[in-house]
C-alpha cells in the first residue's frame, strides 16, 4: 500500500507532504511515514531544513479517531511530535484548513508555523471527552501562555490563524495561495538560525489567577464533564513542573479519560453525528435539487426563525403572512436578533444588513412561486396545513420542494392532498429554530430520494444536524417526550414533587426537568382553553393561568428575574387531586422516577426503532443530544441505556409493569446491541 506521506526537495529543504483524505487525519501509515521522512531530513547532509504540510482540504485534523479503542500501533503520537522537536534541523508545519487536535500538536512540535488567514488552530479533543495527549498540554502554555492553553484545551474552540500569530502560537502568516512557496522561503530564512527553538525547553509563567477565573467563569459550562477538569489540571501542571514531569501526568490523564465512559460516549456522538446525514436507500451521489430561493409561511417565532438559518448562510428567502401588522412584527423580530448577534460581536453590521435584504416580506401567497423550496410554519392544525398545501399546491413550481415543520402531524396525510407527495417532506425545527441545532426531517412513504438528499444537505449548508423521522405521531424526539411526560404527571399524583422529578434529571445532566421544560415552554401549549373543563394537573394550572415562565407562575413559582422557587398553590393542587382521584402519596425513590422517566424513553425508542421510524439507534441518540440537551457525556438515551446494562434497564421498566420492546429484551437476553 503507498504511504500517505511523500518527500520533494527544493534545493537544501526537504519538504514531507501528507495525501490521507478526507482530513489527513493521523493514522499509523501517516505517522510512520512522518518518522521516516523526519529520519531521513535529519541523515542527509544536504538538507538544511523541512517543512510539512498536507494535501487537500487541511493540516493534520487531529490523530485518527477511528484508532481509539483498538491495540496501540508505533510510532504513537507523542513519540513522533517528540522526534521532529528534537530534529537538529528546524521544521517548518505549513497550515490550512483546520490545525486540530494531534495536528495542532505535530505544528507545536515543529520550531517554525507559518499559517494561511483562514486557517484555524485547535485542540478539542475535551469534545471527545479527552485532552490533547501528544503534548499539547505543555506546549501551548509554553508557546502562548496559561489563559490561551486552558481556552483552547478545556473549552476546545478553535482560533483563528490571525488569533495564534497575535498570541504566538505561529510564527508568520502565508499568502492564501502561496502557502508551501512561501513557507518554503520561511525555511530558507531560518535554516542557518541557531538555536533552533523548541516549546519544551520553554518556561511557563504560572498564572494562579488565570486558572482561577477561568474555573469560577466555565463551573456551569463543564458541569457533569470530566475532561474539562483534567485539562486544566495539566495545563496547571505545566505552570509548576518540569516538562517531563508534566508529560508524565498528561499521559496519565489521558489514559484515565480514554478508558472512562465520558469519552467513549462523547466518541460515539462524534461519529453519530455525522452518521445521521446518510440515508441508507438513497445514494450518496444522488443529483440534488438547486435550492437557490426559500420561501417561509409564516412569520411567528418559528417562521422567523427558520427564514434567518437560510438568510444567514446567504439564501435569499421569502416569507409570507396573512396580515401586514403580523409580517411587520416578524421582520421586526428577525431584525433585533440579528441586532442582537451583531452586539455580541459574532456578526458584522453589514452582514445583517446583507440578510435582511436578501429577506422579500409579502402578503402575497402568489409570490412563493418563485420558491425552490417553501416551508410551512403556521398553527398546528391538520385542517391549516391540508388547506395551505392544496394552495401551494397550484402555485408552487415544479419541482419546488413543499415542508412542513409540523413537529407531530402525519407528513402522509399532508402530501395526500396535493398532486406532487413525492415533494412534500416534513422539516422539524426546535424553537428558537434559529438557535436549537436539530432538524427532523420526516420522510413521507412517498416522498422523493432526491429531495431527502436535497434538505439533508441544506441542513448541513445551514448548520443544523439533521436526522431522517419516519411519520410516526411526534417522530422521534416528541414521541420519546410522551412517555417521560406522562409518567411524571403520574409520579406527582403517587408523592411525588416537580422539584423532586426535575432534581433528579438535573442531576443526570439534563439542562432542566420536565416541569421546568413545561414552565418554559408554557404549560398552556396544547390546552383546551376552557378554564371550568379541569381534567388534570395541567388543566388546573393553566385555568388558574399559571402559564409558566411567561406569567411568572406555572408548576413553579419565578420572580421578576424568573428565578424559580416552590409553589404551595401548585402543592395544594396536586393534594386535590389527589384526594379527588384518591390515591395516598407514597415516599418516590430517585430509582423510580429514572425507571419511570428515562427508562420508558429508551423503551420508546426501541419501538420506534422496531417500526422503522428511525434509521439506526445512533440517530436517536443524536435527536436528544441536539434537541433536548440530554448531556452528550453520557452519549445519547439509546447509548445511555446500553451503558447502564439493557438486562437493568429491562427488569426496571418490568418492575414497573411496563411492556417491554420486543427489540430491547431481545437485545437484553443475548447481550447484543439496539442498532
Ligand atoms: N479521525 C478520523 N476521522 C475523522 C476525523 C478524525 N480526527 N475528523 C473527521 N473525520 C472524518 C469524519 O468522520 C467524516 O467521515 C469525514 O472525516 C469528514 O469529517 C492525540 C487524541 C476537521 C473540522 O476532534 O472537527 O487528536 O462521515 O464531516 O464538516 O491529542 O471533521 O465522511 O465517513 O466532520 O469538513 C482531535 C475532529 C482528534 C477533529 C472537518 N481532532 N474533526 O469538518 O467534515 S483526537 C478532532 C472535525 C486527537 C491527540 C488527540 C471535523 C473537521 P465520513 P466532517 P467537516
Amino acid at each position: 500500500m503507498t504511504s500517505p506521506i511523500r518527500t520533494e526537495r527544493h534545493d537544501d529543504i526537504l519538504v514531507i507532504i501528507s495525501d490521507n483524505p478526507p482530513v489527513n487525519a493521523l493514522g499509523a501509515a501517516v505517522r510512520t511515514g512522518l518518522e521516516g521522512a523526519i529520519k531521513q531530513g535529519v541523515a542527509d547532509a544536504s538538507i538544511a531544513a523541512m517543512v510539512i504540510r498536507c494535501d487537500g482540504r487541511t493540516f493534520f485534523a487531529g490523530a485518527d479517531i477511528t484508532e481509539f479503542g483498538k491495540p496501540p500501533v508505533e510510532p504513537l503520537l507523542p513519540t513522533l511530535v517528540d522526534m521532529i522537536e528534537a530534529s537538529s534541523k528546524p521544521v517548518v508545519a505549513a497550515i490550512h484548513g483546520t490545525a486540530f487536535g494531534g495536528g495542532c500538536e505535530v505544528a507545536i512540535g515543529c520550531h517554525y508555523r507559518i499559517a494561511v488567514p483562514s486557517a484555524k488552530l485547535g485542540t478539542p479533543e475535551v469534545k471527545l471527552g479527552l485532552l490533547p495527549g501528544a503534548g499539547g498540554t505543555q506546549r501551548l502554555p509554553r508557546l502562548a501562555g496559561v489563559a490561551l492553553a486552558l481556552e483552547l484545551t478545556a473549552k476546545g474552540d478553535p482560533i483563528s490563524a490571525k488569533k495564534a500569530l497575535d498570541a504566538g502560537l505561529i510564527d508568520r502568516l502565508a499568502g492564501e495561495d502561496s502557502l508551501e512557496a512561501d513557507a518554503i522561503a520561511f525555511a530558507n530564512e531560518v535554516k542557518t538560525k541557531r538555536p533552533i527553538p523548541r516549546a519544551s525547553e520553554r518556561e511557563v509563567a504560572a498564572d494562579a489567577d488565570a486558572v482561577a477565573s477561568f474555573k469560577k467563569d466555565n463551573a456551569r459550562r463543564f458541569r457533569g464533564f470530566e475532561a474539562p477538569a483534567a485539562n486544566i489540571a495539566c495545563v496547571e501542571k505545566a505552570t509548576s513542573s518540569s516538562f517531563a514531569d508534566g508529560i508524565a501526568f498528561e499521559r496519565q490523564e489521558f489514559m484515565r479519560l480514554m478508558m472512562g465512559v465520558q469519552s467513549a460516549a462523547q466518541r460515539h456522538i462524534f461519529f453519530a453525528e455525522r452518521q445521521a446525514s446518510k440515508i441508507d436507500d438513497v445514494p450518496a451521489d444522488i443529483p440534488l435539487r438547486p435550492i437557490a430561493r426559500v420561501g417561509v409561511i409564516g412569520a411567528g417565532t418559528m417562521g422567523g426563525g427558520i427564514s434567518m438559518n437560510f438568510l444567514s448562510a446567504g439564501i435569499p428567502v421569502t416569507i409570507v403572512e396573512m396580515q401586514a401588522e403580523a409580517l411587520d412584527r416578524g421582520t421586526g423580530t428577525m431584525r433585533r436578533n440579528y441586532e442582537a448577534t451583531a452586539a455580541k460581536g459574532r456578526m458584522k453590521p453589514e452582514q445583517v444588513e446583507a440578510a435582511m435584504a436578501a429577506l422579500k416580506p409579502t402578503l402575497d401567497f402568489a409570490d412563493l412561486a418563485e420558491c425552490d423550496l417553501i416551508i410551512e410554519a403556521v398553527y398546528e392544525n391538520m385542517d391549516v396545513k391540508k388547506e395551505i398545501f392544496t394552495k401551494l399546491d397550484g402555485i408552487a413550481k415544479p419541482g419546488a420542494i413543499l415542508a412542513s415543520n409540523t413537529s407531530y402531524l402525519d407528513i402522509d396525510e399532508i402530501a395526500a392532498v396535493t398532486a406532487r407527495p413525492q415533494d412534500v417532506v416534513g422539516m422539524h425545527f426546535f424553537s428558537p429554530a434559529n438557535v436549537m441545532k436539530l432538524l427532523e426531517v420526516v420522510r413521507g412513504e412517498k416522498t422523493a430520494g432526491d429531495v431527502l438528499a436535497t434538505v439533508m444537505a441544506l441542513a448541513k449548508k445551514i448548520r443544523k444536524v439533521a436526522v431522517v423521522a419516519g411519520v410516526t405521531y411526534g417522530f422521534i424526539g416528541n414521541r420519546m417526550l410522551m412517555p417521560r411526560q406522562v409518567e411524571a404527571t403520574k409520579l406527582l399524583l403517587e408523592g411525588a414533587t416537580p422539584e423532586q422529578i426535575d432534581r433528579v434529571h438535573v442531576a443526570f445532566g439534563m439542562p432542566m426537568g420536565p416541569f421546568q421544560m413545561a414552565d418554559l415552554a408554557g404549560v398552556d401549549i396544547g390546552w383546551h382553553r376552557d378554564p371550568t373543563r379541569i381534567e388534570n394537573i395541567r388543566d388546573a394550572l393553566a385555568a388558574e393561568n399559571r402559564w409558566g415562565q411567561k406569567t411568572k407562575a406555572g408548576f413553579y413559582d419565578y420572580d421578576e428575574k424568573r428565578t424559580p422557587s416552590n409553589s404551595a398553590r401548585v402543592a395544594e393542587i396536586i393534594d386535590d387531586f389527589r384526594k379527588r382521584e384518591g390515591v395516598t402519596p407514597r415516599e418516590i425513590t430517585e430509582d423510580e422516577i429514572v425507571a419511570r422517566t428515562l427508562y420508558t424513553m429508551v423503551n420508546e425508542g426501541a419501538l420506534i426503532l422496531e417500526e422503522g421510524k428511525a434509521q439506526r439507534a445512533s440517530d436517536i441518540d443524536v435527536v436528544w443530544i441536539y434537541g433536548y440537551g440530554w448531556p452528550v457525556y453520557r452519549g445519547g438515551p439509546m447509548f445511555w441505556a446500553q451503558s447502564e446494562g439493557l438486562a437493568k434497564v429491562v427488569a426496571g421498566l418490568e418492575q414497573y409493569g411496563f411492556p417491554v420492546a420486543r427489540s430491547l429484551k431481545d437485545a437484553a437476553s443475548s447481550g447484543g446491541r439496539l442498532k
